[in-house]
């Protein structure tokens, strides 16, 4: 077995664990990222596409944000459909100035791997078996199989990193959580009775902005990853199985929930992608064990009506790269120790929003005739209150890190 040595070993090359190494190396700090799947997978994973002010920000502030400047859309609001009416909620307005940004996750992934490694760093693509021990020492470790760092190695070679810290960055999936004793973890869970079949097709999006539509036969929202490339989602049901949704099957039923006029200008075409994402609520506390910390979706899962996943892993990141600048800086782990709850105090707040947004535009199967007609009539609120439109708007652009 090989031992090698970094300040922190990160665990999955998703955007919390290539922003967190890219940060680290920017203050002088070490790390090493372990990736189970490939390069070409990771750049070309079909995930997020509302990327909030402040992640914006952060791109541009660590040199990764020139193609996203020239690339990305700039969006200043979204539309809500609801009872045959839509309701704009016009971001700047309502935020002081602030937007978002339309920008798909895997090109985010692309331009965080090249500045990586444009600056000499250390991503292992296809490292398999990885598992973490010695949370509790001030020597934890990573093992793995993998090629190593000579080409001329076995692709099956184990090797050990010793690390100051490590970072769970492994998602939902990831062996990071499960490496926490069940007893220390604590979890909060609601699992809903629906999914989201999506959709990539090469046409033209039906509209310029988002619309989120609440139709009697279900969710659906209109989105897009470029003005030529379009990201449709409709709810159904949670065990719903793809391969019973042909194109034509998934078009039609888009076309009955959407407004009219953007149904009968929808231009459809062949899926380059189709897929069931089942919706879930989950936070796992604390995002500390020992010298392992958690971050992204590793630690908390939103339902996607929020755009808030990639939005809150770079939060978490953030968070975590000033404790560890301070702990190198002036040697105090006071911001370490703080990190959990400071993320938690973030994660829980965009949390119910996603919550919220999630019950305000979505069908339950299992409402009362009383949950929908309230519904209905906080969607009426919604469109009738500036200060309604206000709270949504404040959350769906970030809320400030503090
Ligand atoms: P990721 O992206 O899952 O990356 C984790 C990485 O870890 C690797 N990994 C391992 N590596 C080594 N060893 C192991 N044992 C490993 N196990 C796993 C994985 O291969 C992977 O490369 O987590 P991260 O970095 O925390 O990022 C979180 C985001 O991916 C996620 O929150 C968002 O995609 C959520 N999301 C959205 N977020 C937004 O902010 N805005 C959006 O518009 C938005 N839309 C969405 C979404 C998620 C969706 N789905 C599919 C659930 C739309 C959808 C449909
Ligand atoms: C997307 O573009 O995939 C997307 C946009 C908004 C959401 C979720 C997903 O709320």
């Amino acid at each position: 077995m090989k031992s090698i040595r970094t300040q922190v070993g990160i665990i999955g090359a998703g955007p919390a664990g290539l922003l967190l190494s890219h940060i680290l190396h920017l203050q002088g700090i070490e790390s090493i990222v372990l990736e189970k799947s490939s390069r070409n997978t990771v750049e070309a994973i079909i995930k997020a596409g509302v990327l909030e002010q402040g992640t914006v920000d952060l791109m541009n502030q660590i040199g990764a944000g020139d193609r996203m400047m020239k690339e990305g859309l700039a969006h200043e609001g979204i539309i809500m459909r609801f009872d045959g009416r839509d309701e704009r909620i016009h971001f700047p307005e309502l935020t002081g100035g602030k937007s978002v940004m339309i920008y798909a996750q895997h090109d985010v992934n692309k331009d965080l791997i090249k500045a990586r490694l444009a600056s000499g760093g250390d991503i292992r693509f296809e490292a398999r078996d990885v598992s973490i021990y010695d949370l509790d020492s001030s020597t934890p470790k990573i093992r793995f199989r993998g090629k190593g760092d000579e080409p001329s190695k076995e692709a099956d070679e184990v090797t050990e990193i010793t690390c100051d810290f490590i970072a769970g960055c492994d998602g939902f999936h990831g062996v990071s959580r499960q490496a926490i004793p069940q007893e220390v973890i604590r979890i909060y869970e609601r699992v809903y009775p629906f999914g989201w079949l999506g959709i990539l097709s090469d046409t033209p999006p039906v509209n310029h902005e988002l619309i989120y539509t609440n139709h009697e036969r279900g969710f659906a929202l209109c989105t897009m990853r470029s003005t030529t490339r379009s990201r449709y989602y409709l709810q159904v049901p949670a065990d719903e199985d793809v391969s019973d949704w042909s194109d034509d099957r998934f078009w039609t039923e888009l076309k009955r929930r959407i407004p009219p006029d953007a149904a009968a200008t929808l231009q459809t075409g062949p899926s380059l992608e189709k897929s069931v994402a089942p919706l879930r609520s989950f936070v796992a506390e604390p995002l500390r064990h020992g010298r392992l910390f958690l971050a992204g979706d590793s630690a908390h899962i939103v339902p996607p009506t929020g755009a808030k996943g990639l939005n809150l892993a770079v939060a978490d990141v953030r968070f975590l790269t000033e404790a560890l600048a301070a702990f190198y800086k002036s040697g105090s782990s006071d911001q370490l120790d703080g990190y959990s709850d400071r993320c938690l105090a973030r994660v829980w707040k965009a949390q119910r929003f996603s919550w919220w947004m999630t019950n305000l535009t979505h069908r339950f199967p299992e409402a009362l005739p009383f949950e929908r007609r309230a519904q209905a009539a906080e969607l009426a609120y919604l469109a009738g209150s500036q200060a309604a439109q206000t709270a949504l708007a404040e959350n769906y652009v970030g809320l400030p890190l503090v």
